[in-house]
């Protein structure tokens, strides 16, 4: 058995592995989430949670595509207030939880981070980039100043560990890592799903209710993988990594991409709840396979390795 230690911390918050699950996938049952932490996870993250209970879209709101799954759920929830009872089962089962959680102005962000901060939660993930909104702030993450002012505002409710979610589908994430690292976050998911659609041939109509939908799973791995890059490389916080994780070198590249910490979703669907377990112990070998103590080694090699690449290339140049 490897004394290889998994643990890491992300902004602040000590975790036994670096994996949790991504929100909302597997909902917020607290015997679910249960067991993806009993499978392996450091901490789980539960389905977004807003102001008041809201049934979202109707069916269908999911279909699977290839090499991946789109949703347009549309925050189905129960409500801030209900899902206290939910927070303090998780916490007597002995459960790191992060509590996800969205608002359709300045103010509902607020009071949920409050209620859901007196309720226990471990850590916040501020939900900035569901693709499947029309309120009245729209797809938050999509507008650097409104990501700054409502993070900002949240700072002010709470001091839990804030992670801010962050979108793919936007010109310049890097241009919204920063403004919500101004804002107060401690630490950036990225990212959420990518906005694309499915169509039936037969019925010659999109397949999603709601028209469109975010793309999850091992589709979205290379533009995530670039995300968490680009915002390695604009914030001095760090970086979650999510999307398309599936194996433990999908997590590995996530880690050298400047990942300190991921997020596993739709792997669950097609891989059950063994991909925890799996993952990590893939992990485990690789880091003693290269001589490495612990994942802290790893965060971000990527780029010190590409600035060795670069200034290799310099001198090429200069001799040349
Ligand atoms: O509920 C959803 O439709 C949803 C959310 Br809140 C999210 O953050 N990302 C996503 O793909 N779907």
């Amino acid at each position: 058995m490897s004394k290889i230690s998994l643990a890491v911390e992300v902004a602040g918050l000590r975790l036994r592995s670096p994996l949790m699950n991504a929100a909302g996938v597997l909902g917020m049952s607290p015997p679910i989430l249960k067991r993806v932490y009993d499978s392996g996870a450091g901490a789980v993250v539960t389905k977004s949670i807003g102001p008041a209970p809201r049934t979202g879209h109707p069916n269908p709101t999911l279909v699977r595509v290839s090499c991946g799954a789109l949703n347009a759920m549309g925050l189905p929830n129960p409500g801030a207030e209900y899902f206290v009872d939910e927070i303090k089962a998780l916490k007597e089962m002995g459960v790191p939880v992060v509590a996800s959680f969205f608002g359709g102005s300045v103010e509902e962000f607020a009071e949920v981070a409050s209620t859901l901060s007196k309720a226990g939660a471990d850590a916040l993930e501020l939900n900035a980039s569901c693709p499947n909104v029309q309120e009245e702030l729209g797809m938050l993450a999509s507008d650097a100043g409104n990501v700054e002012k409502v993070t900002a505002t949240v700072r002010e409710e709470t001091r839990l560990p804030l992670f801010v979610k962050l979108s793919p589908n936007v010109t310049d994430i890097k241009e919204i890592a920063m403004a919500a690292e101004r804002g107060g976050a401690d630490a950036i998911t990225a990212v959420n799903t990518l906005k694309g659609m499915a169509i039936d041939i037969n019925f010659k109509r999109p397949i999603l209710t709601n028209t469109t939908g975010g793309l999850s799973g091992p589709a979205v791995k290379p533009v995530a993988l670039r995300c968490v890059w680009e915002v390695a490389e604009a914030v001095d916080i760090p970086v979650i990594g999510c999307g398309g994780v599936t194996t433990w070198e999908d997590a590995i590249e996530y880690l050298l991409a400047g990942a300190s910490a991921l997020e596993i979703g739709t792997a669950v669907m097609t891989h059950g709840f063994e991909v925890y377990g799996q993952v990590n112990e893939g992990i485990r070998r690789y880091l003693e396979m290269n001589g490495f103590s612990g994942i802290k080694e790893v965060v971000g090699l990527a780029h010190q390795i590409g600035e060795e690449q670069d200034s290799r290339a310099d001198r090429c140049s200069i001799r040349v």
